[in-house]
């Protein structure tokens, strides 16, 4: 007996429908595809795939904490909701806040906000949308009047062209790019360009990569702006009928580009490549632009936005099947976040406080007198404000701000300074739980029941599919109880998610009358039962469109106070820091394929951390010559803020003068891996979302004087402080090690790393001369651990030695070969995992390549399955047939 229950992912905008068969005994969870989410019609990626090793117990915050004591529910709550007025009463509201994110569910979201904005009455209530979505949601408002996302995932398949402007949808949004894949095999036709300094994996399907330099985007589209009209490619009547201030926009565009070669020149790209997509352009009725974080999270983010939906509104290309511009939100409900109101400026369902009225209508609504009256401090304002003091007690939920806020060093000061830290989170051990006086446990994603909203404005159910861990409770709940207990009794009586689901769909509805885009008043008196069974459906829903609607604006209708698109006339500027002699290159941020975010629910998942293991920074290989760098060798990254160490790759995706890393790794998995301690703080003067793609940075090499590893099937407490970096295999962990100093003695030494009794057996291989140690535990002929250091830094692959922790037994050869680390006569090292799903590593792939003689994914899909599962690693096995078969035929 097993239940299947429909429910959403937690991870990106994407909102993939997931099928999750649950065993009778409620311990084991399966997952797939469901195949009628209109999202991903039975597709998952990676990720989405490996969420049932994600459910352990083992990690988790099970139980209220209250100054590193465990406390009852009750407690706990009375002590927040005390501490909270206490500093309201001797400091007034604006001394407290929260902090919130894109994961809550609509209705923890909904509640805190109301707690906040509605009866603390502050403003002060922020999310991580702010690092993520603001400039997207400052830029809908400019020019549309609303916050609204015009189109849907099935114009992707209608669209002649599709471009990719600072998207790397094959890693971010991997289910909408194997759409987009599927629609160019079916249609080659259709043309992909990917608009990024760096060549990504997104790339593998593009007719044109524009390898623009970082913070280039408006340069790029005013071009395009002022080349559209010169190629009288404009649509002069829906200019004239439903927009106003193109001559503004054009003569901006006209007065900053003066031709294609100049903006090329200035964008550091061919001019042909340039001029050619401006020619696509022009000539696709049905084209598309999909923007992510490269286009938001810039000082010219929102600017970025507008130039964008620019180039859409001259060509009265909205609102309509196959085209539009298209804003690919990150987290899985940021799209929620914004309908709640969860930025500090906004109020609730698309109210905000630049409109009188709004605090009026929201207040009568709520029934509250103390309403706020004006927007709150958006993320980096309202930590510096906790830096200085100002404010006194913050409430962190669902996001770890230690590591993804930019200038995160000064963010930890913060909280180590502030009096009052609250987070709730799932996690024990997170860098932002390290600095909390209080924890409360939230209930994780296969626990909780609520809605998400999509990309695509599609709401969806997320589902309970086990009891919950601990204590851990709901987030709607654990805020519900703490606004009781501050003396909001009736404003938050909510016994059940869906109590607070009906409200949120009446206040959308409410004096609405279609001023405003977000409204599904028709869920407003839906019954349980309705709410258990929702099926996915696109806002707004409500008289007119009681099944959702699929596009906005096909009627030429905006939002604005005149009903008209507005142009904005856009004057490129660059980035607020800008490189220097003493910080010369510059640090791009963003996402790999198989992590999310801050490693807390993915790192789990043994599958997911073979990919990319270690924390890197990319370079341009005359880049890394100049600043002696070697490939796979250490370096130190610093900028005015911060610094960090990570591995080098050098690869020639990367542009002259850029490095690339990524934003996973945190003081949790590695000594020296925190990125965030380096980024910028600088702000878009409207959406105020930092720059965190580019930040100026020094790079040096980090000669440690050994290297190491070590491979232990429990996990350690290492007493190390130079680099090192944790990753969870399958049935083991392994550590990277670098060190400065020698130990006097590595023997013991290495008995302290691995927590080993002196008396245990072990075998050891010691070389003086060359600064060589090797030891493995083998227990009643299990593998237990190894460690090998180098001071020659010639260390054997981890692969073979890895593997040997699945087995239950050491045969004799491999025993004999453990010190060598190198697998014995007939046993094959598989390489780096490539395919996650089915565990192909890329030595196995090459192999097969060379000796099956294959020449296509497919081909090598037929023969090792990698790559046909979830789809993901297809581009990187599409680089490994390239490299392969390019030395093959080389004479
Ligand atoms: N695997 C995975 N998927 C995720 C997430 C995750 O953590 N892991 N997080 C989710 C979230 S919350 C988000 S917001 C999305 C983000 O999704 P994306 O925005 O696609 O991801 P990023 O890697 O942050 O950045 C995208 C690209 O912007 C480029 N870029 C940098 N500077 C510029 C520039 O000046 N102009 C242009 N045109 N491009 C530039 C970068 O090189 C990078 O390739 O991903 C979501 N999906
Ligand atoms: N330099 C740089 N910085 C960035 C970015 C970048 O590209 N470059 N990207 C930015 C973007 S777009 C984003 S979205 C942010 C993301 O950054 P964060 O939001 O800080 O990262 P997450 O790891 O997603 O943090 C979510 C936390 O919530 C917990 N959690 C998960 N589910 C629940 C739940 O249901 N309830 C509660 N209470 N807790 C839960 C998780 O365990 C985790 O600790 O990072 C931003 N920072
Ligand atoms: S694309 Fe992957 S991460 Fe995003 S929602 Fe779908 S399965 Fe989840
Ligand atoms: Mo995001």
């Amino acid at each position: 007996m097993s239940d299947t229950i429909q429910t959403t992912c937690p991870y990106c905008g994407v909102g993939c429908g997931i099928s999750a068969t649950v065993d009778k005994t409620h311990s084991h969870v399966t997952i797939a595809g469901d195949k009628n989410h209109p999202a991903n019609f039975g597709r998952l990626c990676s990720k989405g795939f490996a969420l049932a090793e994600t459910l352990e117990v083992n990690g988790r915050l099970l139980q209220p904490q209250l100054f590193g004591q465990t406390s009852t529910w009750s407690n706990a709550l009375d002590w927040v909701a005390q501490a909270f007025l206490k500093v309201i009463e001797q400091h007034g509201p604006e001394a407290v806040a929260l902090y919130g994110s894109g994961q809550l569910l609509t209705e923890d979201y909904y509640v805190a906000n109301k707690l906040m904005k509605g009866f603390i009455g502050s403003g002060n209530m922020d999310t991580n949308s702010r690092l993520c979505m603001s400039s997207s949601v400052a830029g809908h408002k400019r020019a549309f009047g609303a916050d609204t996302v015009p189109g849907c995932y099935a114009d992707v398949e209608l669209a002649d062209m599709i471009v990719f402007i600072g998207s790397n949808a094959a890693w971010c949004h991997p289910v909408i790019f194997q759409r987009i894949r599927a629609a160019k095999e079916a249609r080659p036709a259709l043309k992909i360009v990917v608009i990024d300094p760096r060549k990504t994996a997104s790339c593998a399907i593009a007719d044109l990569h524009l390898p623009l330099a970082a913070g280039s985007d408006t340069l790029l589209f005013n071009g395009l702006l002022a080349y559209l009209a010169d190629h009288d490619a404009v649509d002069s009547a829906y200019i004239d009928q439903q927009t106003e201030g193109f001559s503004a926009a054009l003569n901006s565009a006209l007065a900053t580009t003066q031709s294609t070669e100049h903006v090329a020149a200035q964008c550091q790209i061919n001019s042909e490549d340039l001029q050619q997509f401006y020619q696509w352009f022009a000539q696709t009725n049905k084209t598309m632009s999909l923007y992510s974080q490269g286009v938001n999270q810039s000082t010219s983010g929102t600017d970025k936005v507008n130039a964008i939906i620019n180039c859409h509104l001259a060509t009265g290309r909205i609102g309509q099947p196959g085209m539009g511009p298209f804003s690919l939100t990150g987290q899985p409900n940021a799209m929620g976040g914004r309908e709640v109101g969860g930025l500090s400026h906004q109020l609730a369902a698309h109210m905000d406080f630049s409109k009188p009225d709004d605090i009026q209508r929201v207040a009568q609504f709520w029934s509250s007198d103390r309403i706020a009256q004006q927007p709150g401090l958006p993320a980096v304002e309202l930590f510096d404000a906790i830096y200085d003091g100002r404010i006194k007690a913050v409430w962190i939920m669902g996001t770890n701000p230690v590591v993804s806020l930019p200038n995160a060093d000064k963010v930890k000061q913060a909280l180590q300074r502030c009096e009052l830290v609250i987070v709730s989170d799932c996690i024990a051990h997170t860098d932002t739980t390290a600095l909390a006086h209080v924890l409360l446990p939230a209930q994780a994603w296969s626990e909780k029941t609520g809605t998400v909203t999509n990309s695509e404005r599609r709401i969806s159910r997320q589902r309970r599919l086990l009891t919950p861990a601990g204590e851990a409770m709901p987030d709607w709940w654990i805020i519900s109880q703490v606004a009781q207990r501050m003396g909001f009794e009736q404003a938050f009586a909510y016994q059940t998610a869906a109590d607070i689901f009906r409200e949120h769909a009446a206040l959308s509805g409410y004096e609405n009358n279609g001023t405003r885009d977000f409204d599904i008043s028709a869920f407003a008196d839906m019954s349980d039962t309705d709410y258990e069974q929702l099926v996915p459906i696109q806002w707004p829903v409500n008289a007119s469109h009681p099944h959702g609607k699929a596009r906005f604006f096909a009627d030429g209708k905006f939002y604005t106070p005149s009903g008209k698109a507005h142009f904005i006339a856009i004057t490129p500027k660059p980035p607020q820091h800008l490189p220097d002699a003493q910080y010369p290159l510059i640090l791009n941020t963003g996402r790999l394929r198989d992590q999310w975010h801050t490693m807390t629910r993915t790192a789990i998942a043994a599958k997911l951390n073979q990919h990319k293991p270690e924390p890197f920074v990319e370079i341009h290989p005359q880049d890394a010559k100049q600043y002696h760098l070697t490939h796979n060798g250490l370096a130190h990254i610093n900028s005015r803020w911060g610094a960090m160490l990570a591995r080098v790759q050098i690869t020639d995706t990367q542009k002259r003068g850029n490095l690339f890393v990524p934003m996973h790794w945190t003081a949790q998995y590695a000594s020296h891996g925190r990125m965030g301690s380096l980024v910028n703080p600088a702000v878009d003067a409207l959406s105020k979302q930092p720059e965190s793609k580019y930040t100026p940075v020094h790079i040096s090499p980090y000669q440690p004087q050994w290297v190491g590893f070590i491979l232990s099937r429990k996990a350690l407490s290492l007493n190390h402080k130079d680099y090192w970096v944790k990753i969870k295999g399958e049935q083991f962990y392994r550590y990277e090690l670098a060190g400065h100093d020698l130990p006097e003695h590595w023997p013991s030494w290495a008995q302290q790393q691995l927590g080993r009794l002196s008396s245990t057996p072990c075998l050891e291989y010691q070389d003086y001369h060359l600064g060589n140690y090797r030891t493995a535990q083998v227990i009643k002929q299990r593998l237990e651990s190894v460690l090998f250091i180098s001071r020659q830094k010639d260390l054997p692959e981890r692969t073979w030695l890895s593997g040997l922790f699945s087995k239950p037994q050491l045969d004799d050869d491999e025993h004999r070969a453990l010190l060598t680390g190198c697998p014995p006569l007939g046993k094959v090292d598989v390489g780096t995992m490539v395919c996650a799903c089915f565990r192909v590593g890329e030595k196995t792939l090459v192999n097969a390549i060379k000796e099956q003689g294959l020449t296509t994914a497919a081909a090598v899909g037929q023969c090792l399955k990698a790559g046909t599962n979830c789809g993901s690693c297809v581009p990187e096995i599409n680089v490994l047939l390239k490299r392969t078969l390019s030395v093959k035929t080389l004479p």
